[in-house]
């Protein structure tokens, strides 16, 4: 079909919109040279068009027959209106959340409790193929269960989208199916412990963000076990990168994560005077945000829920009060204050920091932990430097006291993380050897903002290398299905984002740099960035910015970003002063603080590095300190060392299951129910990869119909005298021979008809052309016999 031939008067096509993205619009005459003249369906304003390029026509409509469909990839025209406004009336008309897109699951935020999970929904999903009920959460899950008994493969549920969007609900729906599905009426009742680990971690691990009144901090991998009868066995959990930052800050709007609230409204209802916890306002690591509440929640409930979590998982009540001790402790020394002022120290004019000698809080910590006040005291103010020959002690300045304190603070709450993730562990290996699993994986999606850091980075980074997966699963999936069909193809070229991860982890790349820079004594922000714009100018996917030089951009799949050098050193590092974690860690009063420091290989404390801006301090050389400076632990792995590490296990662990897709989209940033608004939608589309599905689809054969399917919907088509109903597939291809021209178009299957992209919604138009045709005929032969 010619360019002329599509765009006819009365064909449907779509315009730019700056707000809807796209709108709706007919064309009013046929297309001629360089000029198209339509009308907008909305308005009925009249436009003319200029077409300087006819290989950039306007997007054609769909015929109205494909318009909300349940997959995307079975439009005939595909594109990105088509996908945004199938999507679009589905959501907004139908009520509508979930979509397939091919074998991905888009699934978008109603902010709406539909009755759509329930016992009832899991059995009707129980035993159906994908295809046979709407899309469903629980149609994914079933399918990834039916799997995992066919192919006897492990399977796994990747869950991504920005913050907001529903990763962490459709997860534990997913989690929640499999509990029904994979239940064990036994007396060991591990689905409930599976289900009871949910709001442990979103305890220790969430919190209310401007995005997302429980928005996970961290990423999580959970494994289900299942045993030779498909039964739940037990679970494990791998955990990624949590947000340490917030313990010890919190922006406008914000809140620390939920446990801490959760505590001060237990302690103050519940017999806990021995933790001394206030109103959660007087604690500086709580109120921060000023924003202390969140609709709907109240926080003594959930600490209640919280405790019985945790008694289901086997956490005693003394473990719990251990945890209960730690998190107060941590409370309490983000109330140390450390003042500079020497008069009201009553000292003479010495500079740095200072703690008065009647700190409560820090009274407080010594007592809870069982520490020596005076050594406390001392490291929160000192710090230990070694040089070759001697080692001397100096007193921080308060801005660098203040940063050891909070890092400290940071590494306490990081352990006990780690620490509980292992109990749930623990409390989820029955001892039964696994013998298959569904894991599901409620990752961070792609995230650009006004200011990119080190977070950002680990996260796209780890969206890259999903994306890769997922790119070449989509690829080798449409790849298996023509060479089952046994039809000839060509390669198509999709995205392929190896080029950007080599930038990220080649032997010279981001990472590595980054970890060099770590590891001379005067490494820099600065200095890091400077190295990148030096050793990364060949990687096409590295970019210095226009302006400033510290920052750096990285061509990621799903946009362009520039990220600020700005505390990347220190965020990679992760250090804590060893004096201060020594000091913590003779704690005589809590076992668990042993139990968390127990060595792991994520403990990696070192010296501090330098201050960036450092006010000169009187040094003090040691006179008790005879030994030699202990070997401070910059050797041990870095933040960005360990992500590295994890996500490559992970990676390891995907592949060697079946991978199913859920996209989340957050469709306003209101909250409100079911408001659609086109332009966030789009670019979350574009950033998780479903329009680059769409468009590998586009580029091969999208529209397939078995041949009985399409004989059904066609014969129309067909002389009656060319009808072979002993050989659909010789008349079929009649129809197709008289319709379309070209016979690169499509292409016969063992089973099925492929259709190039357009060709199903052109037949569709001379099926109702033809219809139309028919009527005029009948109605003009009715008149005449009358
Ligand atoms: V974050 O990256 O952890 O900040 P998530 O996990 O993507 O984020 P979450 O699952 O926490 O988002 O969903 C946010 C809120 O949207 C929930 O608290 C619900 O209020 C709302 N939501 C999400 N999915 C559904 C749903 N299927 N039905 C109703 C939903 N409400
Ligand atoms: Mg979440």
């Amino acid at each position: 079909m010619t360019t002329k031939e599509l765009y006819t008067k009365g064909a449907r096509i779509w315009v730019e919109h700056p707000v809807k993205v796209w709108e709706g619009a007919t064309v009013t005459s046929d297309y001629r040279s360089g000029v198209l003249i339509v009308q907008l369906d909305d308005n009925k304003e009249i436009r003319q068009i200029k077409i300087p390029d006819e290989g950039r026509m306007p997007p054609l409509r769909n015929p109205s027959l494909l318009i909300g469909q349940n997959d995307l990839t079975s439009l005939s025209y595909l594109h990105e209106p088509a996908v945004l406004h199938n999507l679009k009336v589905r959501f907004c008309d139908r009520n509508a959340i979930y979509t397939y897109c091919g074998i991905v699951l888009v699934a978008i935020n109603p902010y709406y409790d539909l009755p759509i999970y329930g016992d009832e929904t899991i059995m009707a999903y129980r035993g159906q193929s994908m295809g046979d009920l709407d899309p469903h959460i629980f149609a994914v899950s079933e399918e990834a269960y039916t799997k995992l008994e066919r192919e006897r493969r492990d399977q796994s549920i990747i869950v991504s989208g920005e913050s907001g969007a529903g990763k962490t609900v459709s997860a534990k729906y997913a989690m929640r199916y499999f509990a029904a599905v994979g239940g064990n009426a036994s007396e060991t009742q591990v689905e409930r412990k599976v289900l009871a680990s949910s709001p442990i971690m979103e305890a220790i691990g969430n919190a209310k963000t401007t995005r997302n009144d429980n928005s996970s901090r961290f990423g999580k991998f959970i494994e289900i076990h299942f045993d030779n009868q498909y039964r739940i066995s037990g679970a494990s959990m791998r955990t990624y990168l949590l947000e340490k930052s917030r313990v010890v800050y919190q922006s406008a709007g914000e809140r620390n994560y939920h446990i801490f609230y959760q505590l001060c409204a237990g302690a103050a209802t519940e017999k806990m005077p021995e933790l001394q916890l206030d109103h959660q306002d007087t604690f500086h690591y709580l109120n921060q945000g000023g924003s202390p509440e969140i609709d709907g929640v109240d926080d003594y409930k959930t600490f209640r829920e919280t405790k019985n979590a945790l008694s289901t998982l086997g956490v005693t009540e003394s473990e719990q009060r251990s945890m209960f001790t730690v998190l107060a402790a941590i409370l309490h020394l983000g109330n140390v204050e450390l003042t500079s002022d020497p008069d009201e120290m009553q000292l003479d004019n010495q500079d740095g920091a200072y703690i008065r000698p009647n700190d409560k809080h820090l009274s407080i910590v010594c007592s809870l932990l069982g520490v020596s006040k005076p050594e406390l005291s001392r490291w929160l103010t000192h710090r230990r430097i070694a040089s070759a020959h001697e080692v001397i002690v100096s007193r921080m300045d308060v801005q660098r006291a203040v940063f050891a304190r909070d890092a400290l603070a940071k590494r306490m709450y990081g352990k006990l993380f780690a620490w509980l993730v292992q109990a749930v562990n623990r409390a989820l290996d029955t001892g039964n050897a696994k013998k298959h699993f569904i894991g599901v994986l409620d990752i961070y999606g792609f995230e650009t903002f006004e200011i990119n850091s080190f977070e950002q980075f680990c996260i796209n980074y780890a969206n890259e290398k999903l994306q890769q997966q997922f790119n070449s699963h989509v690829f080798k999936l449409e790849q298996d299905e023509y060479i089952k069909e046994e039809i000839s193809w060509k390669m198509i070229d999709f995205y392929d984002n190896q080029p950007c991860i080599d930038l990220i982890e080649d032997r010279l790349g981001v990472l590595a740099l980054l970890d060099e820079e770590c590891r001379v004594p005067q490494g820099s922000d600065m200095g890091f960035v400077s190295k990148l714009h030096d050793k990364c100018s060949n990687y096409p996917h590295f970019l210095k910015p226009r302006f400033g030089s510290a920052a750096f951009i990285i061509k990621h799949f799903a946009d362009i970003v520039e990220y600020q050098c700005g505390g990347f050193l220190e965020k990679n590092r992760d250090t804590v002063l060893e004096e201060q974690l020594e000091c913590i860690k003779s704690a005589t009063n809590c076992r668990l603080i042993h139990s968390m420091f127990a060595e792991s290989p994520s403990d990696h404390s070192a010296t501090l590095p330098p201050p960036s801006r450092r006010r000169t301090t009187p040094s003090v050389p040691l006179a008790s300190l005879t030994q030699p400076p202990r070997r401070t632990s910059t050797q041990k792995q870095t933040v960005g060392a360990q992500f590295r590490q994890s996500l490559s296990a992970l990676m390891a662990t995907l592949s060697a299951t079946t991978p199913h897709y859920v996209r989340c989209i957050k469709p306003n940033d209101t909250k409100q129910a079911f408001q659609f608004d086109a332009a966030r939608a789009v670019n979350q589309l574009r950033a998780c990869g479903v329009l680059e599905t769409i468009r590998i689809s586009a580029a091969g054969f999208p529209s397939r119909w078995l041949y009985q399917d399409f004989f059904y919907r066609y014969r129309l088509l067909c002389r009656f005298k060319e009808i072979d109903r002993g050989d659909i597939k010789k008349t079929c291809s009649s129809i197709l021979q008289r319709y379309l021209k070209e016979p690169d178009k499509y292409q016969f299957g063992t089973t099925k008809i492929f259709f190039r992209a357009g060709q199903v919604a052109y037949l569709e138009k001379v099926r109702a052309d033809l219809q139309r045709a028919y009527c005029v005929r009948v109605q003009s032969c009715v008149r005449g016999f009358l």
